[in-house]
């Protein structure tokens, strides 16, 4: 859409064209960018006039209107009683629309039953769960009853 504005600079009359927005609910996510042709007529759009056309490319900028979303729901791993400290547990991934800052993800593990075993870095669409350095012991089921074992050593401890 183009609104003309009259406009006088120096004595000789100018026509700026304003380009403004027709929808209310551009969405960058589905289309970032539009070419958009413009046509300027002489003699007021009158029969006869002359006419001149130019392109204008008007790209959206981002804003941060996506929430990350995880891959999957629910994700299951596995892991031996034994593994090392800071063995790798399992990878998760989520997926965020938008763009630079307004996508870039951070994870944290929330308050839940996994206490502070774990522990969960990565900063774009894939976090790697690995065993916590800084959990002090964990439980340990074995043959003969249970027993805690130190998670910083290796070897078991009654
Ligand atoms: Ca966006
Ligand atoms: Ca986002």
């Amino acid at each position: 859409m183009i609104d003309l504005e009259l406009l006088y600079v120096f004595g000789v009359c100018v026509f700026p064209g304003i380009l403004r927005t027709a929808v209310p609910d551009m969405d960058r996510e589905t289309q970032d960018q539009y070419l958009v042709v413009l046509q300027a007529k002489d003699m007021g759009g009158h029969l006869g006039g002359l006419s001149g056309t130019t392109t204008v490319t008007v790209r959206l900028s981002d804003v941060n209107d996506n929430p990350p979303r995880f891959t999957q729901s629910m994700w299951s791993f596995s892991v031996s009683e034994l593994a090392v400290l800071g063995a790798e547990v399992g990878r998760i991934s989520a997926t965020d629309a938008d763009l630079g800052d307004n996508a870039k993800l951070e994870y944290t593990i929330l308050e839940g039953e996994t206490g502070d075993t774990f522990n969960i870095s990565g900063t774009n669409q894939e976090a790697v769960i690995t065993l916590n350095k800084v959990r002090g012991k964990r439980y340990v089921g074995v043959s003969e009853g249970a027993c805690w074992v130190s998670a910083d050593r290796e070897g078991w401890r009654e």
